[in-house]
């Protein structure tokens, strides 16, 4: 089986490709040129498989129809997994037609390729709970209204729809996953949970002072990223594609998840944690709880790990990231900076 996978170098790619293949899978990925190297999470992984060419990178972006396509004509993939976008919805209203452009001309591009595929491809759409705005305090699932909030979302929307448009109008297996926070020791460091576990593992190692924070009462329905990639590729196993939640169906506050984080190591988070407005929204979405009953029931999918299991798993790798760092501190191969310059 091959896949093709883009944002191969997210989180959410490291996942899925790991999962993949050591379930035998030939992952073909794509990564974009950048200056600096960015292929960091799945540094790994082409150690271990890019050798044998089990794995297989290739310069492209989503902006770029016609790498993609003939990406695609080249490969001929079974399944094609669709992760890229710019995916920071505080970024979004900054970049918003960055943002949108790769929403929607990306997804585009790909569903016109499996259209036009002599193969039968599967596509795997990457949808969001941002979708639904979290107006209320609703259970949400896959009938639930969606409002989005943000440029972000909004694109996520487009992308969601046209992944059921092209389903419906020519008979071909796309599915949206629409996933609900999921989090990592991988997790990029401006999403809020990454933040915080990297800010506790540098003030337990006295290399970093304070956390300037935004909205402490957003509440989030958190599960593990390791634990969402399997749903993804259950979902393109199914027998017929459809469209699916995967939540945990427990929400947080962003506060409960400092007062865990901090609590992990024995510290008080009122000691460390300040509030600016700087990283509050123009639009918030207040609250997310998904209701993965159908994914449980149909895909046989459930979390593994809990809110709790979560939390100490992000913030023992980032105590030991931190350590290495302090390291490099005290041999004077690195300055200590109190807080990132440029946060989210
Ligand atoms: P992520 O860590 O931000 O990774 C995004 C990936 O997209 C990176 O590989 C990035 O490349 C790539 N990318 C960005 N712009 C691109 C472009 N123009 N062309 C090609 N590649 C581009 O995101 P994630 O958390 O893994 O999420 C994966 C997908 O699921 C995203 O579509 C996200 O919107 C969606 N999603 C995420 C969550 C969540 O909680 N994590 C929930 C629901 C949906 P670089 O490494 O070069 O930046
Ligand atoms: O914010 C609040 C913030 O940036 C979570 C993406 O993967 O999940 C993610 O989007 C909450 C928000 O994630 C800070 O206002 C407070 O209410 O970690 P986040 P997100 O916006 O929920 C969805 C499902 C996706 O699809 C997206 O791709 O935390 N918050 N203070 C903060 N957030 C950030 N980033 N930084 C803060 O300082």
């Amino acid at each position: 089986m091959k896949a093709f996978i883009t944002g191969i170098t997210g989180q959410d790619g490291y996942y899925l490709s790991k999962h993949l293949l050591e379930s035998g899978f030939e992952v073909h990925g794509t990564i974009r040129r950048s200056s600096s190297f960015n292929t960091s999470r799945i540094d790994g992984l082409i150690a271990e498989f890019g050798k044998s060419d089990q794995l297989k990178l290739y310069y492209s972006d989503l902006l770029d129809s016609s790498s993609l396509n003939n990406l695609i004509n080249n490969i001929e993939p079974d399944q094609i997994y669709n992760l890229a976008a710019q995916s920071h919805v505080a970024v979004s209203f900054k970049n918003p037609l960055y943002t949108t452009q790769t929403s929607t001309v990306g997804p585009l591009t790909l569903l016109e390729a499996v259209k036009n595929s002599k193969k039968e491809i599967k596509y795997y759409q990457a949808s969001s709970s941002e979708m639904y705005g979290g107006i209320d305090s609703s259970v949400l699932s896959e009938t639930s209204v969606f409002n989005p909030k943000s440029p972000y979302a909004v694109g996520k929307v487009f992308a969601h729809e046209m992944t059921k448009v092209y389903r419906e109008s020519y008979d071909l297996f796309c599915v949206n996953g629409i996933l609900f926070n999921h989090e990592s020791p991988a997790r990029g460091e401006t999403f809020v949970t990454r933040k915080i576990t990297r800010a506790v593992g540098r003030i337990f190692h006295g290399i970093q002072k304070n956390l300037t924070l935004g909205n402490l009462e957003a509440k989030r329905d958190w599960g593990f990223a390791g634990d969402y990639v399997k749903g993804m590729k259950l979902m393109l196993e199914h027998d017929h594609p459809d469209d699916w939640v995967l939540a945990t169906g427990e929400t947080h506050t962003v506060q409960e998840f400092v007062e865990a984080a901090f609590g992990e190591v024995g510290l008080n988070w009122k000691d460390h944690v300040l509030t600016s407005d700087k990283y509050h929204r123009p639009n918030e979405v207040e609250h997310l709880l998904g209701d993965p009953s159908k994914a449980k029931k149909l895909l046989k999918w459930k979390p593994e790990l809990d809110f709790k299991g979560l939390v100490k798993v992000m913030v023992e790798s980032d105590i030991e990231l931190a350590e290495q760092e302090s390291v490099l501190i005290s041999k004077k191969l690195m300055k200590p900076t109190w807080e990132y310059p440029i946060t989210d």
